[in-house]
């Protein structure tokens, strides 16, 4: 990005009301741990009521739908086209940053406010969306609200339990939802769907381009491996005669790692998987360790690639743990996800528009999941990232510059007028 443009471009986004409402979402986190507004909280909620109020001023419809999403909607001037949809999501990880998803959901407000200042009335329906809990969320599973809208969440999905027992179902319907609505099947008048989003990673940064053209997200398996021992006194029992859950889910720990590695090296694809989530119980320093809960994150740029994974885990796996005396007693999926492609068409869009404003760009492969992922089954979908600081996310410095988010936003402003002319 030029200085020039730096200092006075003339897109259409207002950047200084963009960064205002970025900033005042910032302020809204668990006191304590920035940046954290996990879905279905108190402060998940504060949000909402924050973004809420923006969509009304914006002059928008603003209402929650039956999947818990926060939608505000402007009726075009031939409905009868259909709705073009601008979203992603204001919920975040535990320590998250200011940016991930968020900064999505107020490009899209923006789109509409700058429509509004420019005077243009689209053709077809436009829809900002805030879609709920599209981080994987207590209740095990994520882009929840994504998943309702496009008929992919599953019934017996909302008898997933979160905290404190609650199913699923009732936490949607916290949210403003009606979990009995939800249809298995997808909306019909969505016509195609656009999302900014930070890189999350620094491909953007350190080759010095300003936007991102997506062309595939990775598909993304989330595994629940239950390791069972013995509970036995830490003093009295003899290293020989325990059976230590944790010894067993340590070496089950380094296995995937190894294995993510392995199949990485290969350079068929783009792969990546995490033991993120470890529970141990009793959790106790003088207790030989009873169970091991892991919830291992895996990525993969083809399907191939994900069921070179699956094998191990299926195969290999369990063989970790016999060796240390324990047992794997379950191996749970809880959601496989694809890998998708993002509309190759809507894409050239999206490269013009970059070309058109003076933004230079790259097509690129996104590791990160995101609710575009569950569009492109149904519409034609495409994203446009942004560079963020040394490539940081999931975490407090994460970071993007407000020129680099008012430029993104105007790629999809622009994007947006292109497709509505269609
Ligand atoms: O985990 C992800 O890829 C996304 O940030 N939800
Ligand atoms: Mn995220
Ligand atoms: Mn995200």
């Amino acid at each position: 990005m030029s200085d020039e443009q730096k200092q006075n471009h003339n897109w259409a986004a207002n950047q200084q009301r963009l960064w205002d409402d970025l900033m005042a979402l910032g302020e809204l986190t668990e006191p304590g741990i920035p940046y954290t507004r996990r879905s279905f909280s108190e402060m998940f909620l504060k949000g909402r009521d924050y973004l809420t109020k923006r969509f009304e001023e914006a002059g928008l419809d603003t209402f929650v739908d039956e999947n818990g999403n926060l939608i505000g909607r402007l009726e075009g001037t031939d409905p009868e086209r259909g709705t073009l949809m601008i979203g992603s999501h204001s919920d975040t990880v535990p320590g998250g940053g200011r940016f991930d998803g968020v900064a999505g959901v107020v490009a899209g407000l923006e789109v509409a406010r700058a429509l509004k200042d420019a005077g243009i009335r689209l053709k077809h329906n436009l829809e900002i969306v805030d879609c709920l809990a599209e981080e994987m969320s207590e209740y095990g599973l994520s882009c929840i609200g994504t998943r309702g809208m496009t008929g992919q969440l599953k019934p017996e999905m909302l008898d997933y339990k979160g905290p404190n027992e609650e199913s699923l179902r009732d936490a949607i319907t916290r949210m403003g939802g009606k979990p009995d609505a939800i249809k298995q099947e997808s909306r019909k008048d969505i016509k195609g769907y656009l999302e900014l989003h930070i890189e999350q990673g620094k491909v953007l940064e350190t080759a010095g381009l300003d936007i991102g053209v997506v062309t595939t997200i990775v598909g993304i398996t989330r595994i629940e491996i239950t390791v069972k021992g013995l509970p036995d006194h830490a003093g009295t029992t003899p290293m020989d005669l325990r059976k230590d859950a944790l010894s067993g889910a340590v070496e089950i720990i380094a296995g995937i790692r190894d294995k993510a590695k392995e199949i990485a090296k290969k350079g068929e694809g783009y792969f990546v998987a995490t033991t993120g989530e470890v529970t141990v119980e009793p959790n106790a320093a003088n207790v030989v360790p009873s169970t091991v809960k892991l919830v291992i994150d895996s990525r993969a740029q083809t399907r191939v690639l994900m069921e070179e994974f699956l094998a191990f885990i299926n195969d290999v796996m369990p063989n970790l743990a016999t060796a240390q005396g324990v047992e794997v007693s379950e191996v749970k999926i809880l959601s496989d996800s694809l890998h998708s492609e993002c509309d190759d068409d809507l894409s050239d869009l999206v490269k013009d528009m970059s070309d058109q404003l003076g933004l230079t760009s790259m097509r690129m492969t996104s590791g990160a999941g995101h609710d575009a992922a569950f569009f492109s089954r149904i519409a034609p979908t495409a994203m446009v990232f942004v560079p963020c600081k040394d490539g940081r996310s999931h975490c407090p410095e994460e970071w993007s510059e407000p020129e680099q988010i008012a430029a993104g936003t105007a790629v999809v402003f622009e994007t947006l007028c292109k497709m509505d002319a269609r």
